[in-house]
């Protein structure tokens, strides 16, 4: 696509075009610093590239094109929102979450100060005309996860029409009923919005597609138990946050053959970073695009990153659906139970979590955990304090960190993890 095609596409979604210039600017400056002046990258690592390269312009095209032949474009912001409906509606689902400060001036108009930069941020990229994801939407999907999402969508609502499904906070059998006829609710309104009839074959064939996408993760995830570490944190992390964009079939295709290039690296024993680097799993709040700032660090101060337990890493891939039912009914359940096992911090009691983590150190051979909460985010701060006891008691130091989408903390945050990551030397 030439620049003026790029620009009168921007130009229809309503864009503020001067914003969005600058905004692209940054961000591929910032690209090329985290991602592009790595060594010893994949091949593999091409797709990615490209992907982000086209993030707002190639991907845009076929949003665009696909509406034009009819299918709709469902935005949400959270794993709870099951994506097999949507597929199963012939509609095409995208993350919106936000990793960037641009526009969270703006969102201070709509919820307090001290709210969670992701949170300000899906605000902020909605009334500062910046997300073309958002601008794509036919029906945009929130959830009542914690409080400061909950209260959100109740203004973001008045900016632009929010559907919002009622995810329960606890884990008990008549939780597991009320999201049962949450799921089925939603299935309702996306039949409403794309004018199409859910079918047990077709939802059967979404279940298929997301669990494909979901191993190709998952074999990921167990490469990266290798040592030397096959692939960067930072490449792998954008590999997830791409997962949330990109046309599922072609992106478990291109992670395959990923992986299969992460296979014969590590039969030739040939890494991102030699044996015996310090080997760290990241935990907690999700790290949408382009929050690249901790990685960064953390790869920046001698340690390599080996798996991400949040939304944005194992949380979403771990758990299949299970694919044997044939009834709607059937498919249902499957779909209650799986998204059940979701180990959000915004249930109570949230036990499994503590065990999720201790395994996935123990399957991908950390040598220390750091847990990520965003300032402001009550349920990942509380239990930050909980996984620090549990990893206390394995005998894996944990080095726990608060922060937001600004730059003003690198400094500090790079004298804390090279300190962190020294002990463990
Ligand atoms: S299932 S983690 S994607 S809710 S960081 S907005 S919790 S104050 S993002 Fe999440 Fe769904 Fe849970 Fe995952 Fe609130 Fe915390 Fe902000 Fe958060």
């Amino acid at each position: 696509m030439s620049d003026s095609e790029h620009r009168e596409m921007w130009e229809k979604l309503d864009l503020d075009l001067n914003a969005h210039d600058a905004l692209l600017e940054v961000l591929g400056k910032f690209y090329g610093d985290i991602f592009l002046s790595q060594d010893n990258r994949l091949k593999g690592a091409e797709y990615l590239d490209f992907v982000l390269s086209e993030v707002h312009g190639l991907r845009i095209k076929e949003l665009q094109d696909a509406k034009s032949q009819g299918r709709k474009v469902v935005g949400s912001f959270c794993v709870f929102v099951p994506e097999e409906i949507t597929l199963a509606a012939d509609a095409i689902h995208v993350g919106l979450c936000a990793g960037a400060e641009a526009g969270s001036d703006l969102a201070e108009q709509l919820v307090p100060r001290n709210t969670c930069a992701l949170i300000k941020s899906f605000i902020g990229f909605k009334l500062a005309k910046l997300c073309p994801y958002i601008e794509s939407s036919d029906l945009i999907v929130g959830e009542t996860t914690c409080d400061g999402k909950k209260k959100a969508y109740e203004a973001f609502n008045d900016v632009t029409p929010t559907y919002v499904m009622e995810v329960p906070q606890t884990k008990t059998k008549a939780a597991r009923e009320l999201w049962r006829t949450e799921i089925l609710r939603y299935m309702a309104e996306v039949e409403k919005v794309t004018g199409k009839t859910i079918t047990a074959d077709k939802l059967k064939q979404g279940i298929k597609t997301l669990n494909n996408r979901r191993r190709a993760l998952q074999r990921l995830t167990a490469l990266r138990g290798s040592d030397p570490a096959p692939i960067s944190g930072r490449d792998a992390l954008l590999i997830n946050q791409i997962s949330f964009y990109d046309d599922p079939e072609r992106f478990t295709a291109k992670i395959n053959e990923l992986c299969d290039e992460l296979e014969a690296r590590i039969a030739e024993k040939q890494g991102v970073a030699p044996a015996k680097t310090p080997r760290l799993l990241i935990t907690g709040c999700p790290m949408a695009v382009p929050n690249w700032k901790l990685p960064f660090v953390i790869e920046g101060s001698g340690a390599v990153i080996v798996g991400e337990e949040s939304c944005i890493g194992t949380r979403s891939s771990r758990d299949l659906v299970d694919e044997s039912g044939e009834t709607m009914d059937e498919l249902i359940d499957a779909l209650a139970d799986r998204y059940m096992k979701i180990d959000c911090a915004c249930f109570t009691p949230n036990d499994e979590r503590q065990d999720n983590i201790a395994d996935l150190a123990e399957r991908v051979n950390a040598d220390g955990v750091i847990h990520y909460s965003l300032l402001f985010c009550q349920p990942y701060s509380h239990e930050a304090l909980k996984v620090d006891r549990t990893m206390q008691s394995k005998g894996i130091p944990m080095l726990s960190i608060e922060t937001d989408y600004s730059m003003e903390d690198v400094e500090q945050l790079k004298t804390r993890v090279e300190a962190f990551v020294e002990t463990l030397g």
